[in-house]
């Protein structure tokens, strides 16, 4: 009879070097299994609840020391209990003891890393790679990398309001090509910022952050390092993330990009977007708008929903009833998928099925805060998603996503 052994964590350091949740999960059969959370800058105020310990004399209040007290307390003697363990009823045990909406008791960032840890000590005891236990046979699919790389927003401390300019290698044949293409464009890109003496330091996702005139500029650099690297604007398409809620006012109906101080009413960001969309091979539009905006992602889903992704981030919270609410208003086509915004793989899982089932794009998605976990290159492949968001094909916690596609690639 399978059961828990034993779960015990411990307080590890991210991409940022700001403290995060590590857990380990070990089985009665012996096999073990270990995960890391990630962590957000632009976090939707929709998201599953990050605990911190708010110890101001511990690593300014972030430390998760207290936050990980609770497993001992409550989550490994509970867990210890069940018998015939599945990752299923652990996580749905796992929401029973936390017993809030959202993950208020327990933390999201405690919950995901005990769900992580005990879907690959499950994979570890049934002797397979975890894409596999997670997605079964049908794991087939490798996922086409969007790769950020030209960071801006909050994850940057340079003038652009747009958060992620991104490269995905649409066109091109297989995952290797398309890792190549990216990893070609990106050092194309930091030839041409040099030459220019634009600074070639990176961002939170390892993506260029130089200071430029707009986002025109940004896109026009992408471009061209695209064409200098060999490729043409039919392999590689320029995907998007605004992460508008950023741009929000409280109590203003207006949109302010916060760095350049630009303003917008709803309708002149509407054809903000429909002209960028007109003018360049931008195939993907994340957070165009606010995360109470569903009436704006409506009316650009009406606009250019047919040629381009409109994907909720913020908007969707990785939340099934959020989620629910945007198909029916026909708000986005397509969700981004992020563990910890909800704070279980079933439930992430869960996700995927009712986004695929009513014709929503997933796509997968590391945060800005991240480690050398690569759970996520697994958990894209298992849920056949067609788009992975890892950052750029650059710094050792994005690299470790794209490399891990690169391993399963030659597993499948
Ligand atoms: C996003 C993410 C990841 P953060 O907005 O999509 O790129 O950023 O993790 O800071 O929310
Ligand atoms: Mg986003």
């Amino acid at each position: 009879m399978l059961k828990i052994e034993r779960i015990y964590g411990d307080e590890v350091l991210d991409s940022r070097g700001n403290p995060t949740v590590s857990v380990t999960a070990v089985l009665s059969s012996g096999a073990a299994g270990t995960a890391i959370s990630p962590s957000g800058a632009s976090t939707g105020k929709y998201e599953a609840y990050e605990k911190r310990d708010g110890d101001k004399e511990r690593y300014g209040g972030k430390g998760v020391k207290n936050t990980l007290s609770a497993i001992k307390k409550e989550i490994e003697p509970k867990l210890k209990r069940l018998e015939n363990i599945t990752l299923r009823a652990c996580d749905r045990y796992l929401l029973e003891i936390d017993g809030t909406e959202n993950k208020q008791n327990l933390g999201a960032n405690l919950t995901l890393a005990v769900s992580m840890a005990l879907s690959r000590a499950l994979a570890n005891h049934y002797n397979m790679p975890l894409f596999k236990y997670l997605g079964g046979a049908s794991a087939l699919n490798l996922p086409v990398p969007m790769m950020n790389i030209i960071n801006g927003g909050a994850h940057a401390g340079n003038n652009l309001d747009i958060q992620e300019f991104m490269i995905v290698p649409v066109g091109l044949g297989s995952y290797r090509e398309r890792l190549r293409a990216g990893s070609e464009v990106y050092h194309s890109l930091k030839n041409i910022l040099s030459l220019k003496g634009s600074a070639t330091s990176v961002g939170d996702e390892g993506g260029f952050a130089p200071n430029l005139r707009s986002h025109e500029e940004a896109i026009e650099l992408i471009l061209e390092a695209v064409r200098k690297a060999g490729y043409s604007e039919n392999d590689i398409k320029i995907a998007l993330d605004a992460a508008a809620s950023e741009w929000c006012k409280e109590n203003s109906e207006k949109y302010v990009m916060p760095k350049t101080g630009r303003e917008f009413t709803k309708d002149e960001l509407i054809e903000y977007w429909v002209n960028l969309v007109n003018k360049y091979p931008v195939i993907s539009i994340e957070d165009p708008f606010g995360e109470e905006d569903f009436e704006s992602f409506k009316k650009l889903t009406g606009r250019v929903g047919n040629k381009i992704m409109i994907v909720g981030d913020d908007l969707f919270v990785t939340n099934k009833k959020r989620l629910q609410k945007g198909i029916k208003e026909n708000a986005g086509n397509a969700i981004l998928i992020k563990p910890n915004q909800i704070g279980t793989i079933s439930e992430t899982i869960e996700t995927v099925i009712l986004a695929k089932k009513n014709g929503f794009t997933p796509i997968i998605s590391h945060r800005s805060g991240e480690s050398e976990d690569a759970f996520i290159a697994d958990l894209a492949v298992a849920l056949n998603s067609p788009f992975i968001k890892a950052g750029a094909p650059a710094r050792g916690e994005r690299v470790a996503k794209y490399n891990r596609l690169l391993k399963i690639s030659n597993m499948i």
